[in-house]
């Protein structure tokens, strides 16, 4: 599902909401309602154009198990920054290419998808915004692994950790770094296959309308390939109960 307003994304329109699962054909009227719902019910505003795609997956579902979560708690928008770009630069992401990377991004807000970013050149890849597809978390499995680790059942942290476990569980991956454009929600994270899941508590002002999520990737990797993999490989995160 994507969402915008003042038109479709591609005619400039503001995005407002995107969402994705995978379902059985039974869920498929549960999965499209909750999809519209969220594009509905969104603190960006009221959409006036959007589009709910589903196709068949015939491809082996992948299993990944979930990254490691570990929140920091910080005083400002400022130290938030600062520990995004220590735990970016401990994933193995050049100073320079994160230099780089702040100078581009007032440029990447409203794509309604992510920028992936090469670490050898510090140079974008494509900028129109790539939308991970494909990826989901079975609610029982889920329920399971928040209970154990006494995390929120809400979506938008779900929603956030598969999207990370999936852009991070290729070679190309080196880092992600992401925090919301929606108004009310101030907590973003920096993700990698050996950090985990970072979680920081500002990364932004509330009130503020512009997000960020980054793909750092080794571009000496294939890229298409990487690229390939995001849009159309299916994924289910899964955790292995500790007995
Ligand atoms: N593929 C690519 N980019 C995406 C996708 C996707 N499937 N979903 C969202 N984005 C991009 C898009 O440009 C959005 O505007 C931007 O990310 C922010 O998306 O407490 O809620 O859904 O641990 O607003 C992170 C912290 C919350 C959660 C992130 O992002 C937590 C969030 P939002
Ligand atoms: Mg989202
Ligand atoms: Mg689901
Ligand atoms: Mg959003």
């Amino acid at each position: 599902m994507r969402a915008a307003k003042g038109g479709a994304h591609e005619q400039g329109g503001k995005h407002i909401s995107g969402g994705e699962q995978i379902s059985t054909f039974d869920g498929i009227t549960h999965a499209v309602n909750f999809l519209l719902e969220k594009g509905l019910t969104h603190s960006k505003g009221s959409p006036d154009f959007m589009q709910i795609q589903f196709d068949c997956i015939h491809d082996p579902v992948q299993l990944l198990n979930p990254l490691g979560v570990q929140s920091h708690q910080v005083e400002s928008v400022e130290k938030g920054q600062a520990l995004a770009r220590q735990l970016l630069k401990q994933a193995g992401v050049p100073e320079k290419c994160i230099e780089a990377l702040y100078h581009h991004l007032p440029g990447y807000s409203g794509l309604g998808g992510a920028v992936l970013f090469d670490i050898h050149s510090g140079r974008p890849i494509d900028e129109r915004g790539i939308r991970v597809s494909r990826m989901d978390w079975q609610a029982d499995n889920y329920e399971k692994w928040a209970a154990y680790y006494g995390k929120p059942r809400n979506s938008r942290m779900k929603e956030a950790l598969v999207l990370a476990t999936k852009v991070t569980g290729h070679p190309a991956a080196v880092a992600e770094l992401c925090w919301s454009d929606d108004p009310d929600y101030i907590t973003g994270y920096v993700a990698s296959k050996r950090l985990g899941y970072r979680r920081i508590s500002k990364l932004k002002k509330y009130g503020d309308e512009r997000g960020c999520r980054i793909f750092f990737v080794n571009g000496r990797e294939d890229i298409e390939s990487y690229i390939h993999y995001l849009k159309k490989q299916p994924i289910f995160v899964r955790w292995e109960e500790v007995k």
